[in-house]
């Protein structure tokens, strides 16, 4: 567990790296398990690499030996202190050997060896990123420290009959004491972060694959026998993850063997060690019965980006924990291609930056505000955020675009072959790329170091008696946390330009012979610049940022009419949809300030009401552009933030698009949609229950007796988990009474099944209003509810915190008071767990001054306490600030 906050907090500077002072050539590992007490033997070939002590990190660890090229060294010929182990060596080579004892039953925060499960049941597995393997024996903790490893383990073999680590099997047998042993060895030079380890019992999937460089690989996916028939999705998955990480970036698997395990106890998605990738069961498992669409996405996407880590990630790791987002950002961004390959490329992309305004946009506009590349830190576990995972994916995304599909694999080529076996930098990835280029992306570093979100202004003049368009482009980022000046980045723009009739025009920019192109991306590299396009016979209406070119907010004002105009025409997917969520966001402000019947609305409506009517869109694009920005989006709409006015207005639109439609027309469709209801995974009919969802909640707003009466028979009738949970949410919504029984007959139906109650416990957890707290409340006397879970915090707790917006801000503050207390409570547990669950008083600034009060007495009384762990004692201060 990390050390509480009495113990001093020490900040580490990106300023202060300097390379390790001893290497590590090998290391040898061999383990003693056991639930209570387990032992490690490290052998470690230390080479020096600067006139320094050796000195190993360690914590929690029962020093019972320590030996110097085969002698004990006693009391007095080393030091520990404070998590190091230090000792002086006269050579250049020597083999240091500690053993150690640990206790993994003890170990809640799920950091080094711990227990998954029941002490009867469950099994010993290892959780090292980022700085875990400290938790298991004295090391260079640190991720440029890279070794060969050689892993020995020995167990009881009734209680722990499998026996994993990371790299190819290299023997195994019985020890004739009711105890086997297996040892592995991995030939590719890894941190210790990569390290890891299972042994328990367990079912295994199995499937061969070979590789296109030849290789034949066995697959196996591990899970406890009570779910191991929901892994056939995953496997599915990694073989599509393989072949396309072949064909799109050539890049081969490079061990014998690729083990996936499965656990329902872990604090994040999932984990990248090498050759034994560890899932948090959420992200691993899946089943028709007990999965929604969303998550069988979900799985595949996870799946892909652990899998891809083996070369973003492994073969070429980071050189210190401030280049993160080198593994992340680029990780996230080939699972984005991935995925949009393996399904609709602008829904995964609307997908992608809905989560971006969701997640990261927030984080960015508030306390917790941090570069993609942060210069300091405190504690590493709280920078796995989404500005080093997805807004860093977005300037890998821009890098991309720069170069060109081509040029960017010959720059992704020379990355890996470059820096293969070595811990990278962000400079040597732009160094790669550009000169795979013979072209200089340094200008693009400043993405990287500097913090908030980039507001893009654009303003357009047309010139009738020139026919031309003139496109003023100007940025400005809002100052944050430390960075009070803010310089201008580049910022490609791709656009087009439409006439009055939805056609794209032909693009000549001043001084060009020929028009190119009806798009083209122009870059923005100064505080502001004009682009000035001929030939143009009537006032464009432009569609700026296609495909969300760069990750910043676009102020432009464009009428509803113009909106309206690029929703029906522009053939970018994710910029049509971009156009009705902002033709929404005006809607929205009309109803906010209380002209619901405004032309606003109406222009908002009626488009989408056009549309409705089209038989030519897709049923999940529909299903998108039916849904305006949530609740937590439209709060960037208001200076102060009073969630039940924001729920109200937007509720109101709602109301006005359903009646644009008519209800007659949403009932057909549903209807037809129901009759057509299926268990299929296929793309149409997982559009369809998207399509049906939205419907049915439009229904149930405009007539809430008819939208009882629908969701209790969608959920009766329901073929899949899909069907199911979205009729279980408008019931619950639209008439809590009669939710009653069928939430009972889900709880009672899923009862053992933790990723479908899970699910249980966040649907009640979001259903808004003045007794969402007291629900969650009695949500956490149920027999399966338990703080011990990271997944089931999450699912009440943190689902509670983050996306009920007026059951947790509610006016009096008690749901304030309540999460404190919860947070001391899991802190004591994990962590991790509580400093993420923390990040929810986030925005706690821009509230309405009721709440901004009662949020900040409890936000600054929890930041004043001594007792709390490093976690998320760093959460509270930055929050508080
Ligand atoms: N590298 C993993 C995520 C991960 C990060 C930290 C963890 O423990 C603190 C665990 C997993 C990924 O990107 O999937
Ligand atoms: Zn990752």
């Amino acid at each position: 567990m990390s050390d509480r906050s009495d113990a001093p907090t020490s900040v580490i500077r990106l300023a202060d790296y300097r390379p390790p002072a001893w290497a590590v050539a090998h290391v040898a590992l061999e383990f003693d398990l056991g639930i209570d007490r387990t032992e490690v033997l490290a052998t470690l070939e230390l080479v020096r690499q600067a006139d320094e002590p050796i000195r190993l990190d360690g914590e929690g660890l029962e020093l019972l030996e320590l030996h110097l090229d085969g002698r004990r060294l006693g009391e007095g010929e080393y030091i520990l202190a404070n998590g190091v182990l230090e000792v002086g060596v006269d050579g250049d080579r020597c083999t240091l050997a500690t053993r150690v004892a640990v206790r993994p039953a003890e170990n809640t925060a799920f950091e080094g060896l711990y227990l998954s499960g029941s002490r009867d049941a469950g099994f010993l597995l290892t959780q090292c990123e980022a700085e875990g393997f400290r938790h298991i024996t004295f090391y260079p903790d640190r991720p440029d420290v890279l070794s060969t490893f050689t892993v020995t383990l020995r167990a009881d073999k009734a209680r722990f009959p499998v026996l994993l680590a990371g790299g190819n099997p290299d023997g195994a047998g019985d020890l004739g004491d009711g105890r086997h042993w297996a040892r592995f060895v991995d030939p590719h030079p890894k941190p210790s972060y990569l390290f890891a380890l299972v042994a328990g019992r367990l079912e295994r999937i199995s499937r061969d694959y070979t590789t296109a460089d030849g290789r034949a690989v066995a697959l196996h996916i591990w899970a406890e026998a009570d779910v191991i028939d929901r892994c056939d999705y995953a496997m599915d998955s990694l073989e599509r993850s393989m072949r396309w990480d072949e064909q799109a970036y050539g890049r081969n698997y490079d061990l014998d063997v690729f083990h996936v395990v499965a656990t329902h106890d872990f604090n994040m998605g999932a984990m990248e060690n090498k050759g034994l990738n560890i899932f948090n069961a959420k992200y691993l498992l899946a089943d028709p019965d007990s999965s929604t669409d969303d998550e069988y996405r979900h799985v595949e996407a996870v799946v892909a980006h652990e899998y891809f880590h083996n070369w973003s990630g492994n073969r070429v790791t980071c050189r210190d924990w401030f280049q993160l987002s080198l593994k992340e950002g680029l990780t996230v961004f080939r699972e984005q291609s991935f995925s949009a390959d393996m399904n609709s490329a602008p829904l995964k992309r609307i997908e992608d930056v809905s989560l971006l305004r969701r997640a990261q946009f927030p984080e960015d506009a508030g306390p917790l505000s941090h570069p993609v590349r942060p210069s300091q830190y405190s504690e590493i576990n709280n920078f796995y955020t989404a500005t080093v995972y997805e807004k860093g994916a977005e300037l890998v995304r821009m890098l991309a675009g720069h170069l060109g599909h081509q040029g960017f694999r010959k720059g992704m080529d020379l990355y890996f072959e470059r820096h293969d076996g070595q811990a990278a930098t962000i400079e040597d990835y732009l160094g790669a790329l550009g000169d795979a280029n013979g072209v200089d992306l340094a200008p693009y570093l400043a993405w990287y170091g500097q913090a908030g979100t980039p507001r893009l202004s654009a303003e357009g003049r047309y010139d009738e008696g020139k026919r031309r368009y003139r496109l003023l482009l100007r940025q400005r980022t809002p100052a944050s946390a430390g960075q009070p000046n803010k310089q201008p980045l580049p910022v490609p723009v791709r656009l087009s330009l439409f006439d009055a009739s939805g056609r794209a025009l032909p693009l000549r920019l001043e001084g060009e012979t020929q028009a190119s192109a009806v798009e083209r991306t122009v870059v923005l590299t100064g505080a502001e610049q004009a682009f000035v396009f001929e030939d143009i016979d009537a006032a464009p209406v432009p569609s700026l940022l296609r495909g969300f070119s760069a990750p910043v907010i676009l102020e432009c004002e464009y009428a509803p009419r113009e909106l309206a105009l690029l929703l029906r025409h522009d053939a970018d997917g994710f910029n049509r949809w971009d156009a009705g969520q902002q033709l929404a966001g005006l809607a929205y402000d009309a109803c906010r300030d209380g002209e619901p019947a405004g032309a606003a609305v109406a222009a908002w409506a009626d488009a989408l009401a056009g549309l409705f009517s089209d038989a030519g869109i897709d049923d999940a694009l529909l299903a998108e552009l039916l849904t305006p920005p949530g609740e937590i989006e439209l709060v960037e709409r208001q200076p102060e933030r009073d969630p039940e006015r924001i729920r109200a207005a937007r509720q109101a639109m709602l109301r006005a698009l359903a009646s644009a439609i008519g209800t007659d027309a949403l009932r057909t469709r549903y209807d037809s949609l129901r009759a057509q209801a299926s268990a299929g995974l296929d793309a149409a009919s997982q559009a369809r229950r998207q399509l049906k969802r939205r419907l049915l909640d439009l229904l149930a707003l405009v007539d809430a007796n008819e939208g009882k009466a629908l969701a209790a028979a969608q959920y009766d009738a329901a073929p899949g988990m899909t069907d199911r949970l979205a009729a279980l949410a408008t019931l619950a919504v639209t008439a809590p009474a009669a939710a009653e029984a069928p939430l009972a007959h889900f709880r009672e139906r899923y009862d053992g099944n933790a990723l479908a109650l899970d699910k249980w416990f966040a649907l009640q957890a979001q259903l808004p209003g003045d007794g969402a707290l007291a629900r969650v409340q009695a949500l956490e006397r149920d027999d399966a509810f338990t703080l011990k879970n990271p997944n089931r915090v999450q699912a009440l707790l943190g689902t509670f915190a983050r996306t009920n917006p007026t059951g947790f801000h509610r006016a009096d503050g008690a749901a304030y008071r309540w999460l404190a207390d919860r947070l001391v409570a899991i802190d004591a547990l994990n962590p991790q767990v509580a400093a993420r669950v923390a990040t929810a008083f986030n925005g706690w600034k821009r509230l309405e001054p009721a709440r901004r009060e009662a949020a900040h007495a409890v936000v600054a009384e929890l930041a004043g306490r001594k007792d709390l762990s490093r976690d998320l004692t760093d959460i509270l201060a930055r929050v508080a600030l």
